[in-house]
C-alpha cells in the first residue's frame, strides 16, 4: 500500500462548552511546522492541487465542511474524503495530489514542513511519473 500517505488523528478535549483539538509539531505531526495556510471561499466546482512536492511534507485538514483528496504515488491512486476537523491527511514528499468536491463553506487548513517555495513543485504529471519510476 501507499505508506507515504496516512490519516492522523488528533486529540480532542470535549466538555459542555464544545470541542478543542490541538496539534504539536514533531509530536502529532512528524515534522516541525514551518508554515500554515488555509483555503476558503472555494467554489464548489473548484479543482485545486494538481502537483507534487520534491521535499515538502504536509498534513491537510477539513476544519469545516468537506472535500476530496486524490493521492497518487506514481503506481497507485487513492481517494480520501476529509470531513472531520480532528482527522488530518499526512502526505509525504513525491505524492501527486488533487482536491475537489468542496462543500459550500469548506475550510481546508494545511500544516507544512517548509516555507513556500515554487521550486519545490512538480506541476507536470508526466515528469512526476518519470521521477517515481525505479
Ligand atoms: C498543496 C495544496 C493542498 C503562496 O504564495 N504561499 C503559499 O504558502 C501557498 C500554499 C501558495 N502561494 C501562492 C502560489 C500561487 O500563486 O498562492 C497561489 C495559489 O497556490 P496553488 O495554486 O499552489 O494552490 P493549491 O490549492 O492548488 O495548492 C496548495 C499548495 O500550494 C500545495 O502545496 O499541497 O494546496
Amino acid at each position: 500500500p501507499m505508506g507515504s500517505v496516512r490519516l492522523i488523528g488528533l486529540p480532542v478535549v470535549s466538555d459542555p462548552r464544545g470541542d478543542l483539538t490541538f496539534v504539536e509539531g514533531g509530536n502529532h505531526v512528524p515534522f516541525q511546522i514551518r508554515r500554515v495556510y488555509y483555503l476558503y471561499n472555494v467554489p464548489v466546482d473548484s479543482e485545486r492541487g494538481g502537483h507534487a512536492h520534491r521535499e515538502l511534507e504536509q498534513v491537510i485538514f477539513a476544519l469545516s465542511g468537506s472535500f476530496r483528496i486524490t493521492v497518487d504515488d506514481g503506481r497507485e491512486r487513492r481517494e480520501f474524503w476529509l470531513r472531520d476537523p480532528r482527522t488530518g491527511l499526512y502526505i509525504n514528499r513525491m505524492i501527486w495530489r488533487e482536491m475537489d468536491a468542496f462543500s459550500q463553506g469548506a475550510v481546508c487548513m494545511v500544516l507544512a514542513s517548509q516555507p513556500y517555495d515554487e521550486a519545490d513543485y512538480i506541476r507536470d504529471y508526466a515528469s512526476f511519473a518519470e521521477q517515481t519510476k525505479y
